[in-house]
């Protein structure tokens, strides 16, 4: 925030601001919450991000979070120059910036040698995958290189487009929406030089590949693979270039988009593809996987007079099979029938026309979903510390970088948003246990008494959804082991049974017994943290459940394709235990990550949808005020402020304001604490400005500040030497 030429930090640090590098433009509202005036108005809030907003300035801090209002359109911001400007200048010393977040958080690492992790939240196509993918981009450009890993740089960045392809689509929030959750780990040596890097990948959502919404489409691999290959690749794969043609495709009704060219990015995914490692002939074993997708969808099936079922489709069978790299006679037998083991004995039973179906689809979900997983693995196997370096004994620190698919509310909510909203809940408890607890802790540490902020804590609807025994996710479990007849309504039942009267949990049923005329009888309503969302208990368990036939495995593993046979292990397939189910399973690999985030130093971006219609120069205040309110911003802010909005440590504060008094100047010889004691009272503040903690002053009020560096103005001319190495030594 700028001040008579300078500008003030949350840290309480005052530094000259170059009339250079802040122009008007910059200065539009406050740069950083925690100065404005009103600051526990939401009002106020909402009316400094619309007019930065409206000025392209689509970054605001508070204190040290980032707030990112996605602009919908390219902004002239984050050029190589941009990333100069950036480097290695203190957080608050010009505009806010995705950049100064990246640079603050590298910087912090390489000083304190401690890893660190960058959270992105926000809700679906608010900007988290973009501002994941700069931060990414920054530390390519500015860090340093390690001449073993002097390529590594360019795999971390080209891994995106390959994820993209394959783990995104257009969703009628977002068209290019995350449809996995994301966590990169990206290594540096001693010298800050990127050396490796992981990717830890979170429950794709399979249920697209063969079903999408009016609107929305399939992965974007499939159409720019249809658009995008040339001929002969497409005669190789007996694929047609029309989407339409396609079952797995048709279901939104959406071939092509306007904003995205398949076309063009099929380029740059083949491209990206060789960048970080993938030969030639795994590509092409990844393409007839893709094909073999398309293919399946268009299998049909006919019903005999005892109610079997048959294929009908005997080219599409024969192309399958082949792609698939398995025997075509096998394939038919494990798509009509099942394996069963009952007593020891094994005994087969012919599917009918629904089974059928379930089964081909239940194939190529699990077919693209591993295959997924077989992407990471590989690309995580290029971005592998290297032994020598690994074991070089200098150690190398850390930068985790989270995005995740965001909260989503749509027409039609299933299971998949049931897991992708549990995992942003999960996301905003971790953002309200540290920024309270970190703060807490330094009002602690340093012996200051602290003001407690009210705030709402969404863990009860954390424990609603994963509680042992009688959260949801138990209860889901329990209803999908039971024996006998168990289906969607009885599952909602028990849900009912168990939950009713939970303040987050509705469905149909009045506590009076009457029915609520709003509410489907399928669906159950959660009250998230970030609104409401009803789920419709419409595969549930089947998703849940999450099995494929023991026979479809067989033949799978017998795949003379590479990566299948690497996806579908013979060893599974002996395996007779029962897999975790998948709502548990990623429940637990959710509590992992928490974990993994916890023992690192945290940032946040907090990312904001202006509007609802995807387009630029819309600021939704509605839209907006929603989000602020559920972030918690507000009370993000509140924190902040609690009492002192600035603290700085003793030294740093002496250092600046001893010619303001002539026993601090030009030095003070005594302890510290007692040179700050002696500077205030000769300036004049009184107890309720100001406390003195362990190793810093902390100050109540913005004016307190300002009125001293108003002091410090009028000693200018005296001082300004001084001055000069004095902030610029300071960090
Ligand atoms: P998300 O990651 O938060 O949604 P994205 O990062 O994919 O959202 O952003 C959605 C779209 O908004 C992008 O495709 C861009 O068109 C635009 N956009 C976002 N940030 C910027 C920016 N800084 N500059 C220009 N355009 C931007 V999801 O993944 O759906 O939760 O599951
Ligand atoms: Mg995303």
């Amino acid at each position: 925030m700028r001040y008579h030429g300078r500008e003030v930090d949350v840290e309480g640090r005052m530094r000259l601001v170059m009339e250079s590098t802040l122009t008007a433009r910059d200065r539009v509202g406050v740069q950083d919450f925690v100065l404005l005036e009103k600051y526990n108005s939401e009002a106020a809030f909402i009316e400094n991000l619309r007019r930065r907003f409206g000025e392209n300035l689509v970054y605001t801090y508070i204190g040290s979070v980032l707030v990112s209002v996605n602009p919908y359109k390219e902004l002239e911001m984050y050029s190589k120059q941009q990333m100069e400007r950036y480097r290695g200048v203190s957080f608050y010393e010009i505009s806010p910036h995705i950049y100064a977040l990246a640079d603050n958080t590298y910087r912090a690492m390489r000083t304190e040698r401690k890893d660190q992790c960058i959270m992105i939240s926000g809700e679906s196509g608010a900007g988290k995958t973009e501002a994941s993918k700069k931060i990414l981009l920054y530390f390519a450009v500015t860090c340093p290189i390690n001449e073993h890993m002097a390529t590594l740089g360019d795999c971390l960045l080209q891994s995106n487009p390959v994820l993209e392809a394959f783990g995104n689509a257009k969703t009628f929030r977002n068209d290019n929406s995350s449809r996995f959750g994301k966590y990169m780990d990206v290594q540096f040596d001693f010298r800050g030089a990127p050396v490796g890097g992981h990717i830890l990948n979170y429950l794709l959502e399979k249920s697209r590949v063969v079903h999408q919404n009016q609107g929305e489409r399939n992965f974007h691999i499939f159409y720019q693979l249809l658009e995008g290959g040339d001929d002969d690749l497409l005669t190789t794969l007996a694929l047609e270039r029309n989407p339409q043609s396609y079952n797995y495709l048709v279901k939104g009704n959406c071939p092509r988009l306007s904003s995205v060219s398949d076309k063009k990015n099929w380029k740059v995914v083949m491209k990206a593809l060789s960048v970080v490692g993938f030969t030639e002939e795994e590509v092409q074993k990844l393409l007839d996987i893709i094909a073999s997708v398309l293919h399946l969808g268009n299998i049909q099936f006919g019903e005999g007079e005892e109610g079997e079922t048959y294929i009908t489709t005997e080219t599409q069978m024969t192309n399958l099979a082949k792609l698939l790299g398995v025997d075509v006679s096998a394939l038919g037998e494990a798509l009509t029938h099942k394996k069963l083991t009952a007593k020891g004995e094994e005994m087969i039973s012919a599917l009918n026309f629904e089974q059928a179906m379930s089964t081909r689809d239940a194939l190529a979900k699990a077919v693209y979903r591993r295959t997924f997983n077989w992407l990471v693995e590989k690309i995580n196997q290029s971005l592998a510390l290297k032994e020598e370096i690994y074991h070089s004994g200098k150690g190398c620190t850390v930068i985790g970088l989270l995005d995740i698919y965001g909260f989503e509310v749509l027409q039609h909510n299933s299971f998949e948003q049931f897991c992708i909203n549990y995992c942003n809940e999960k996301l905003q408890q971790l953002f309200i246990e540290l920024t309270l607890r970190s703060e807490q802790e330094e009002y602690e540490t340093e012996g200051i008494a602290w003001e407690t902020v009210q705030y709402f804590d969404n863990k009860i609807i954390c424990d609603l959804i994963e509680e042992k025994h009688k959260g949801i996710i138990s209860i889901l479990d329990e209803e999908c082991l039971r024996p006998g007849e168990t289906c969607d309504v009885s599952l909602l039942e028990k849900l009912e049974d168990t939950l009713g009267g939970h303040p987050h949990f509705v469905t149909h049923k009045l506590a009076n017994g009457k029915t609520r005329r709003i509410m489907s009888r399928e669906e159950f309503r959660l009250l998230h943290y970030a609104g409401e969302v009803n789920y419709n208990v419409d595969g549930f368990l089947d998703k849940n459940n999450d099995l494929l036939n023991r026979n479809l495995k067989e033949v799978m593993c017998q795949s003379d394709n590479q990566i299948l046979s690497h996806c579908f292990r013979r060893k599974e397939v002996a395996d007779h235990r029962r897999p975790e189910m998948a709502a548990t399973h990623f429940k637990n690999s959710l509590m992992k990550l928490m974990e993994i985030l916890k023992s690192k130093e945290p940032s946040y971006v907090r990312c904001i949808k202006p509007n609802d219609a995807k387009q630029p120069g819309r600021f939704d205040e509605v839209l907006v005020r929603h989000q602020v309110k559920y972030l918690g911003l507000m009370e993000n802010l509140r924190v902040r402020r609690a009492g002192f909005a600035y603290r700085r440590r003793f030294e740093a504060f002496l250092q600046r304001y001893k010619p303001l008094c002539p026993e601090t100047w030009p030095n003070w010889h005594g302890g510290l604490a007692d040179g700050v004691s002696t500077l205030v009272n000769h300036l004049g503040y009184n107890a309720e400005e100001y406390k003195l903690g362990r190793s810093k002053i902390f100050i109540r009020f913005p004016k307190t500040l300002f009125r001293t560096e108003d002091a410090l103005e009028a000693k200018r001319p005296e001082i300004a030497l001084t001055l000069q190495t004095s902030w610029r030594g300071y960090r």
